[in-house]
This record gives structure tokens, sequence and C-alpha cells, in this order.
């Protein structure tokens, strides 16, 4: 890499070192990518805590902030001086949560705990390497915030279900005794995404890991590698193309990169300058094409002067043409689930790879080619593996309902979700479809606040699809699909409950789908509430009876479509708690429209929905 770079950072490195105490609030850094290629260490484990509903670990008595300095900020020391002095807060191994881990499910004081939690976490850390750089990265805090370290901000972040990581000088790591401190909010706000109303459990804390990262000084910072799209993959035998982007740490770098996929004894090496680069690899003609049927995956190695990082990456095309969907040039019927990051059997934030493991091989077990992430980006641990196993996704963003569509505030706070969400999972083979939201309103200042969302979507990311599912009543008779958003979308997703919210199952009968658009209609929720367990006839609501009465109908509905229908994603695999579903006899606090029950049982319906997939299964 060019000499004047590293001259800058060595200047700037004297300057951190010589003013190490004077550094101030660091901004969001961009995000680092494939951190599971990197050196880290793990923050995860046990964290102390302190509750604080009246955010007095930031505020006076006065309600005026706390200067950084303030003995009483919750992110200093929590040690007194000397024996007189007075402290008002501590940090002890009695009051510890684990990380990663939602605050509601660890202790009964939590459980609807909506409000203030400071977490601390000591470490040791190895004499910090003046010719590294460092990070701390956080998978997801649900929903606001604050991080020190030392008594420094590092940073704040906002949104409860991206990635995010801040810069570490390394002056500010001692080798004994880090004190990491992060102030963490849940609170429900009308300014927020998603804003005060969902269908599921505000799970507050650190809900993901935390690490931090160990880089050079100049440092691969993302890259994005994509085989391109027909007419190569009409002809899978044909060379393919793909195209290889790569963003370095600083935008002054030039260099070399060098690109490997030791399977296909490929090795390509072009310049980059001003910290960017873009070039187009022909690859072999033997290109296996990542599909569900053959999740082939390909060990990719980019390498500069400086860094290196591996990769594991399926190639594959997705397209609409049409009213179809096609896969690798081939129509694909989208046999899928709505699952949300939650486990039921312990009623609590899904985080772990066991987790991930679970809820995809109970996908698999229905039959299931593609799984909708409902309704906020899931760990990455589950596109990772969603990679391995050949399971297609549908990543979403929280804009939920009714957001404030006509706040510019609220309109970037989306965007920021957009962002974070695509720079985390472009390199997912897995991931087929963006949703920019579920079920917002039909009017003009939502259509373009979500459409605008469609065009960053598309902008950032011209190689998959674009959707946000809409709300479509519970209508029998002829109905025509024409909210204007479908429009923009690539795909026109549809959340319908025949039978469950108004009448009953057998309205499906009579009921006929058209659309305003020719595009591909999928059916993006459908679905009905069984308690687990409980058995009656068919017509007697919340039996697993009804629920699989109303599977059979919808299933019936379904194949008359024939190939006007892409594909379904019923709602949903598995019970997840909801503050909004009082019933005190079937549901009190649960949404059971799982077609697996809070003990992990299988319900009736859940056999009715796997033959179904079963009889239609071919490849892809
Ligand atoms: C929907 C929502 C989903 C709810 C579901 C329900 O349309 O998209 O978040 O949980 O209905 O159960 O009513």
């Amino acid at each position: 890499m060019s000499e004047i770079p590293v001259l800058i950072r060595s200047l700037l490195t004297t300057i951190l070192l010589a003013f190490g105490s004077f550094i101030p609030a660091f901004a969001q850094t961009p995000l680092i990518a494939n951190i599971e290629s990197r050196q880290t260490t793990s923050l995860d484990g046990k964290w102390q805590y302190i509750i604080d509903p009246y955010e007095t670990g930031f505020f006076n008595y006065h309600h005026h902030d706390r200067a950084m300095d303030d003995p009483e900020a919750y992110w200093n020391t929590d040690k007194p001086k000397n024996k007189s002095e007075l402290k008002e807060f501590g940090y002890l191994p009695k009051n510890s949560l684990n990380v990663p881990g939602d605050w509601n499910s660890q202790a009964e004081k939590f459980l609807y705990y909506e409000g203030s939690v400071w977490y601390r976490r000591t470490f040791n850390f190895k004499t910090p390497d003046p010719t590294k750089r460092f990070f701390v990265y956080f998978g997801a805090v649900n929903y606001e915030a604050e991080v020190y370290l030392n008594g420094k901000k590092l940073g704040s972040h906002e949104g409860g279900f991206g990635p995010f990581n801040f810069e570490v000088p390394f002056t500010l790591i001692h080798e004994k005794d880090n004190q990491l401190v992060v102030h963490v909010n849940n609170n429900r706000n009308q300014e927020s995404i998603p804003a005060l109303e969902t269908d599921w459990w505000n799970y507050g804390g650190i809900t993901r890991h935390v690490s931090l990262i160990e880089l050079p000084l100049e440092f691969i910072q993302d890259y994005g590698l994509q085989v391109q799209k027909p007419p190569d993959s009409l002809n899978p035998k044909k060379l393919a193309t793909a195209s290889l982007w790569l963003r370095l740490s600083d935008s002054l770098l030039t260099g070399t990169v060098t690109v490997e996929i030791p399977e296909m004894h490929f090795k390509k090496s072009f310049p980059f300058t001003h910290g960017r680069a873009f070039t187009q690899l022909t690859l072999t003609k033997d290109l296996n094409r990542w599909s569900p049927s053959s999740p082939k995956l390909y060990q990719v190695i980019i390498s500069t002067g400086t860094d290196r990082v591996e990769e594991k990456v399926g190639f594959r095309t997705i397209e609409v043409k049409g009213d179809n969907i096609l896969l690798n040039g081939s129509r694909l019927f989208l046999r899928g689930i709505c699952i949300h990051g939650e486990m039921p059997q312990e009623g609590r934030r899904a985080y772990s790879r066991d987790d991930a493991i679970k809820l995809l091989s109970w996908a698999k077990e229905l039959n299931c080619n593609m799984v909708r992430l409902a309704h906020y980006p899931h760990d990455e641990l589950m596109t990772r593996l969603a990679d391995s196993l050949g399971i297609l996704v549908w990543s979403e963003i929280p804009v939920y309902w009714a957001v404030d569509f006509a706040s510019p505030q609220v309109f970037s706070k989306a965007r920021i979700q957009l962002n974070e969400m695509i720079d985390r999972d472009h390199n997912r083979a897995s991931v087929i479809i963006w949703s920019v939201g579920n079920e917002t309103p039909v009017n003009q200042t939502r259509t373009e606040f979500m459409r605008n969302l469609i065009r960053i979507a598309k902008a950032k990311d011209s190689t998959r699809l674009v959707t946000a599912a809409l709300a479509f009543g519970s209508k029998s008779g002829t109905n025509v699909i024409d909210d204007p958003l479908g429009e923009f979308t690539d795909i026109l997703s549809i959340n319908e409950y025949l039978g469950w919210y108004g009448g009953t199952p057998d309205q499906c009968r009579e009921t006929t789908w058209g659309s305003k658009y020719k595009k591909p209609v999928f059916f993006s929720e459908t679905g009905a509430e069984a308690l687990g367990g409980y058995h009656a006839d068919s017509l007697t609501r919340w039996s697993e009876e009804y629920q699989e009465w109303y599977y059979k109908e919808q299933i019936a509905m379904f194949k008359r479509m024939g190939s006007n229908l892409a594909g379904i994603s019923p709602w949903i695999l598995a019970d997840f708690r909801s503050p909004r579903r009082n019933n005190p006899t079937y549901q009190d606090g649960w949404n059971n429209k799982g077609l697996i029950d809070h003990n992990g049982r299988q319900k009736k319906a859940f056999a009715v929905l796997s033959e179904y997939y079963r009889s239609i299964k071919a490849a892809p």
C-alpha cells in the first residue's frame, strides 16, 4: 500500500498517545465485514448490571447532564477513592446478566421491564499493539446503546437488530481491568423503528455477541462478490462472470488486491485507488451454482499487502420475469415459513448457533426451501447457517404497522437500519429478498416513505429482490391486489388471514385472487391460532383441529391458483410471546399461531403443511 497513509496513521497514533486522556466521543465507524474471519476477543459472558429507570446514571437531581468525569456517572468507576467518598451506585457479581441474551427472560423482575439498564464488563487484554486498530463490535442491542470504555464515550447506536462497531484508540485499552460500560434503553417510542405497537415482545438488552476486533492499520472494510445475471445463468455450463467490489478502511489508500478461489484454481490481482476497487472475474465453466438442493459454497480469499479475509461464498442469481421468480434462471416456488427470532420453549430471544440450528432444522423438517425472518434482521448466525443448509431467506427491517411516516427523522432511522441489514448480509447467497416493512397503512405519505426505502435498497444492492409485506384484510370473494406500493416492489407480498380474522376457513372456497400488477404473487403470511394440546372439533376456535382445518382450506385455495402463485410463508413456525395477546384461556401473553407450541411440540397443522410441501418438492 502507498506510503502516505502509513505516515498519516503514525502521526495520528502519536497524537492519540499524547492526548489519550482527551479523546472525544467517537462516531460510529462503518461496519466491518465478516468478523468471523478476523482476530477477535469475545466479550460475551456475565455482565454486571444496574437497573436505572430514572436515568440517574445520566442526570443529577436537577436533571442536568452529568459531566464525563462526574464520579456518580455510571460509566465511571464505582470504587470510592477512599473510605469517606460517597458512592450511590455500584456493579456487583450478584447482579449479572448473560450476554448475549435478553434481560426479560433472565430474572422475573425483568419480564415486563422497559427502560434503562447499565451493563458493565471488565476484561484484561494483552499489551495493545500500536500497529493495530481495535474495534468493539456488537451484534445487536435493543434498542438504544451508549458505549463507554474506561470512562470515555466510544459512541451511541439506535436500532434493536443491527450490528455496529466503534473504533477504540489503542491508548484507551489497558492490560488490566478495562471497564466496558453499555447503557441500554428499550423504551418504546413513536419516533422509533419499530414504533409503539408491535405483535412481539420488546426484549431488551445486549441480545447478540460482543467482541473486540483487532485489525491491521489498513484493512479490508467490506467487499461484495456476486455472480452476474443471465444470459449466463440460462446455461450453467457457460463461463460465468462475477463482479467484485472492495472498500478499504481509508479512502486515501492505493495498492493491489488479490482474490483467490482455490477450488476453481482462480487467482487474480488488480489495483485499488482511493480505497476502492471494482473488477469483473471470469469464473470456471464448471461453476456449481448455489441452490437449496445444492448449497455449494466456495472458499474465497481476498488479500491486500496488509490484510486478508476468508469468506465462503455461494454463487447464484435471483430475478423476476413476469409473474415468476427465477433462481439460476429456473422458476422457483417458495415453500416458506415465517420465523421470529425467539425460542418458544424458553420464551427468550434466539442468540446462539444452537438456536439457529434448532429453528432452521424445524423449517427443514417442514420441507421448506425458504424462511421469512420476521420482522427484523435476525442474528447473523441464521443467515450464515441458511447459506450452508440451502435455505432461501427473506430478511426484513422493522418498519412495522404505524411508524411516523411523515417524519424525516424516522425515515432516516429506517434508512440506517436498512443499510445495516444489507451491509451485514450482502454476501449471503441464501438471502434473496430484502423487505422494507410489514403491513403499513395505505396512504400517500406511507407509500412515498416506503418507495424511497425501496429505491435505497435497490441502489445499494441491485442483485436481490425488494418487497414489503402488504396487509390484505380478510375478504372472501374476488380480491384484487392493488396497493399502490405494489407498483414499486419486485414481488407482491400479501398477508391474508381468511378464516381467522373474520369468518371461518371455508371462505377460502369462494375466494379468488387477481392483481393490478403483473408480478409474482407471494403469500407472506396466513395463519390461525391453536393452543398446543387443546383438542376439539374443527369448528372450535383455538383448537389444534381448527388450525388444521384452516391450513387445509388455505392450501386448497393456493393449489387452485396454480402457477399464478410464486410461493407462501405461513405465519408462523413457533408460538411466540406477545403482550397484546390477552385471551387468558388461550393466549395469556402468547401469539399461538405457531405450528410448534411452547414445548417444542408439533401441532396437527404442522403435518398438513409439511405434506403439502413434500408433494410439491422438486428441484431447486
Ligand atoms: C400479521 C403481522 C404479524 C402478526 C400476525 C398475527 O399480519 O404481520 O406480525 O403477529 O399478523 O398473528 O396477527
